[in-house]
């Protein structure tokens, strides 16, 4: 075995596997030199090499996405980690552990003109939930006590112990920071920054560690019911005939099925979802802009909530948070271990308690369901609109909008549906995916700039088969997510090209004017199949319905390559298409 002959080096590696950190993303550069050496000549870690930080730190946030476990990553020094800001964030705001482990110079080196060199701590302000940086490790053939230093050293006959005491205070503390930092990272599932000054030589290496940390603690989590607090709550929804639930991001599996059901057998409760909560039940209301988008006042008022109760991520669709903050339940309750979000602005109460041990606690308490009209009311427009939507897509030509309908029936039974922000995920939403399909989206921070790196980053680790729908502006913003080697045969990409934002089209503003089409839409006549060609995928296109359903066929067949489907719509007609559609489902 081969180790990094620097001990800051072997801690960092020996704690990240000591935490059962496996997968480790490196890019490549110098200063990191002791960490890449010393995570690569371990069998235990599953390395991965990435050039482009952005890339690397959002295809890092689809593993850990995936595995629910913290994923590190490792960069240089200078600008390098804050490319990794974006998938930060994004990680941040999503609840997705990540290990930035950057290298650093010397204190004693940073701002002075040194190259490569940038203010490195707490880079990521506070969208990490710990920051370190560690000490530098002292070398001892360095070490001199000059006569000038404080006169107690001068007593010191023994200046080789005097050293040994002073590294040893180093490696503590060492220690003792980066099991907090990982501990923060696994429990609050969010990123953490570590900076490691490395001095040179980096690229020595010895034979057997000189370091052996201590074993870490584990800080534990607090998921304990306070009964009362569970009993005045329930008090309160027991008393309330229209109650709300509304279900943001969630993990597939999150909430146990007894738990769904019993909540589905409550006619005082409607649970609205959202692709992104991967839950299905046949009395929920999934798409809600299907059910908001066309009511008026007099309806509002109807769905208005006394209660509302929220689990999960954050809220894709805007009509829903609208509403809310217009007509406001009196009470929103969120349920969650550690955040809770003010998105309505009437949060009465943050029970911080895992879903499942509050909905056991809190359900368990039922003992006889609320008569109400509440759900049956809305059950029944919410069929009605499912009505019109059928008949709607029968009328209307080739634009965006068949598209999704076509690509999302289509996709394979119990696979994996990766999505693009902009209109992708709200296009999504419209529609009703089977249950078997695992939805993820980067809604934390809902950027153009990671989700193609997201989706190969999950890929390399399912075991389920991945397809990815994204517009072309968020495709070729992050083409660079192409550029590595851990794409697998049967990953798919769908490029939705309108030619550029397609969104701002749907956004309120003036259209087609020069300035719109050059600063809002920002057109262009790109392509995917250069970017194909140089990086290895099968590609295929599509205009028109019969070439999209002639490539469908066979597009999820076992390849030898991925593939990607590019499908040209017209932009002109694709906004209107789709705002015609919420007049004619009212
Ligand atoms: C990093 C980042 N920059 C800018 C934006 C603002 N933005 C939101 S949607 C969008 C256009 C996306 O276009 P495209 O991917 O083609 O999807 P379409 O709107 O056509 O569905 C932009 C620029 C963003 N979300 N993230």
């Amino acid at each position: 075995m081969k180790y990094s002959q620097i001990p800051l080096s072997q801690t960092v590696v020996t704690l990240c596997k000591t935490h059962n950190i496996k997968h480790v993303v490196i890019s490549p550069g110098s200063r990191n030199a002791p960490l890449t050496i010393g995570f690569t000549h371990d069998d235990y870690f599953e390395c991965y090499s990435i050039v482009d930080e952005r890339c690397a730190a959002f295809f890092a946030l689809g593993i850990a996405q995936q595995l629910r476990e913290p994923v590190a990553v490792v960069c240089t020094s200078g600008s390098a980690l804050l490319n990794y800001f974006p998938a930060v964030s994004e990680a941040f705001y999503s609840n997705i552990p990540i290990v930035v482990l950057s290298a650093d110079r010397p204190e004693h080196l940073v701002g002075i003109g040194d190259g490569q060199t940038i203010h490195q701590k707490n880079v990521y302000g506070n969208h990490v939930v710990y920051s370190t940086s560690l000490k530098l490790d002292l070398k001892e053939d360095e070490y001199t006590i000059s006569e000038n230093e404080l006169p107690i050293f001068k007593s010191l006959d023994n200046k080789k112990d005097y050293f040994l005491g002073l590294q040893n205070g180093i490696q503590s503390y060492n220690e003792s920071e980066i099991d907090k930092a990982l501990n923060h990272s696994k429990l609050k599932a969010a990123p953490v920054h570590i900076n490691i000054p490395f001095d040179e030589p980096l690229y020595q290496t010895v034979d057997s560690l000189t370091i052996n940390p201590k074993p870490f603690n584990l800080i534990g989590t607090d998921d304990i019911v306070d009964q009362v607090e569970i009993n005045t709550l329930f008090h309160t929804w027991q008393n309330a005939d229209r109650k709300m639930i509304l279900v943001g991001v969630l993990q597939p599996n999150a909430i146990e099925e007894h738990l769904l059901q019993k909540l589905a057998d409550d006619e005082s409760v409607i649970v609205f979802t959202e692709t992104t909560s991967n839950i299905y039940h046949p009395d929920f209301f999934p798409g809600i802009d299907k059910i908001i988008a066309p009511l008026d006042d007099d309806d509002f008022k109807l769905l208005q909530p006394e209660i509302l109760l929220t689990f999960g991520g954050l809220i894709v669709s805007k009509k829903i948070k609208a509403f809310l903050r217009n007509y406001k339940p009196k009470q929103h309750w969120h349920v969650d271990l550690y955040k809770a979000n003010d998105t309505f602005f009437c949060l009465e109460k943050h029970v911080e308690l895992s879903i499942n041990t509050f909905l056991n606690s809190f359900l368990s308490k039922i003992t006889e369901n609320k008569k109400s009209n509440y759900k049956a009311f809305w059950l029944s427009v919410r069929d009605k609109r499912r009505q019109k939507h059928e008949a709607y897509l029968k009328t209307i030509p080739f634009t965006d909008f068949t598209v999704f309908n076509k690509l999302l029936y289509s996709l394979p039974k119990e696979s994996q549906l990766q999505l693009g922000n902009s209109s992708t995920i709200r296009y999504a939403q419209l529609f009703q995916l089977k249950k078997e399909i695992n939805v993820f989206c980067n809604r934390g921070t809902s950027g153009i700039d990671g989700s193609t790196s997201t989706a190969i980053g999950s890929a390399a680790v399912s075991k389920e088969r991945v397809t990815f729908i994204t517009g072309d502006l968020s495709f070729f913003y992050d083409s660079n997510a192409l550029w590595n080697s851990y794409m697998p045969n049967n990953f798919r990409i769908i490029v939705i090209n309108n030619g550029g934002g397609g969104i701002f089209r749907i956004l309120p503003g003036h259209k087609n004017t020069e300035n719109f089409d050059t600063y809002f839409e920002t057109k262009h006549s790109l392509t995917a199949k250069h970017l194909c060609n140089m990086y290895g995928l099968e590609y295929n296109t599509a205009s028109n319905d019969s070439t999209l359903l002639k490539h469908l066929k066979t597009f999820y067949d076992q390849s030898e390559q991925p593939k990607l489907l590019e499908i040209f719509t017209p932009s002109r007609i694709n906004d209107e298409i789709l705002l015609q559609y919420f007049n004619f489902i009212k």
